[in-house]
């Protein structure tokens, strides 16, 4: 008898979490995301696990206003990692293009080859102009150990605000002293990156970033008055305590349903 090989069966319970898991599997393959960046992911699972795996109203809330803050940037920048190009490279490049933010390729764990093989992927994509990769145009951030700290003249370094999905606390407080404003997603309320940055959305990157794209069509028709108000009523801290409210709630209905 011959055996058909099924790595994944379609009607498997946690069939969308297993598929994300072989996009990150392929590009650690293709060369894109680094091996550190399948234990990252992991714990971000563990954390969508405990939120309850859907993009919450709080995520929705934080995504709104990181679009009119990109709108309303004067040089708005979007650094791509690794884990990042390999989950959702097309919906980032939508998403360049709609706010006019340009696009940089930025590691934590440094490698021109790898940077090359991401920005081949964004360009194989439709991407205009992928900064970071040109040795010439590159800078360091003073004071900053980690490798994070080589960025483009004509991108971070000079961005006055940036969407980082899944930054590194160390350079998240750097970039906030620099003066600029930090955009992450991060789904550990925990995190210092996300407990530093300006906007943290409490979401899956995959999940989020379609809903991200959707919003930001929404408000491109928006004069500046409408975009600063949403700007101005929200607030971060609250906006997080809600994500752990929402952990916390999620534990106790846990508990509950076992009494
Ligand atoms: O490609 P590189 O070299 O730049 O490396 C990228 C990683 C992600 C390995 C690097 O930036 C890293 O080590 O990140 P950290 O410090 O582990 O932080 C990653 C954060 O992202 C953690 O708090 C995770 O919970 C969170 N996270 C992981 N996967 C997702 C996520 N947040 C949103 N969506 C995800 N899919």
């Amino acid at each position: 008898m011959q055996i058909k090989k099924i790595a994944i069966p379609k009607n498997h319970p946690r069939l969308k979490s297993l598929l994300i898991r072989e996009k990150l599997a392929d590009g650690f393959n293709k060369g894109i995301v680094s091996n550190q960046g399948l234990i990252a992911h992991g714990r971000g699972e563990a954390f969508d696990y405990l939120l309850g795996e859907s993009t919450t109203n709080n995520a929705k809330n934080a995504m709104k206003t990181a679009s009119a803050t990109l709108f309303l940037a004067k040089f708005p920048i979007i650094s791509i990692n690794g884990n990042i190009a390999a989950l959702c490279s097309k919906e980032i490049i939508e998403l360049s293009n709609i706010l006019n933010a340009k696009l940089e390729v930025n590691l934590f764990y440094h490698s021109t080859k790898r940077k090359k093989i991401i920005a081949n992927l964004l360009q194989k994509e439709g991407a205009k102009e992928i900064l970071g990769v040109k040795k010439k145009s590159l800078k360091q951030i003073n004071n900053l150990e980690s490798m994070r700290r080589v960025v483009d003249e004509n991108g971070i370094y000079k961005a006055d605000v940036v969407l980082v999905p899944l930054e590194d606390g160390d350079r998240c407080i750097k970039l906030k002293q620099l003066g600029k404003t930090v955009i992450t997603f991060d789904l550990n309320p925990f995190s210092r990156t996300s407990q530093t940055a300006d906007i943290t959305i409490i979401d899956n990157v995959v999940r989020g970033i379609k809903y991200l794209v959707n919003i930001s069509k929404e408000l491109s028709n928006k004069d500046t008055k409408y975009l600063k108000r949403i700007v101005t009523v929200f607030n971060n801290k609250k906006n997080i305590d809600l994500s752990v409210l929402q952990i916390n709630n999620n534990l106790i209905k846990n508990v509950i349903n076992h009494e």
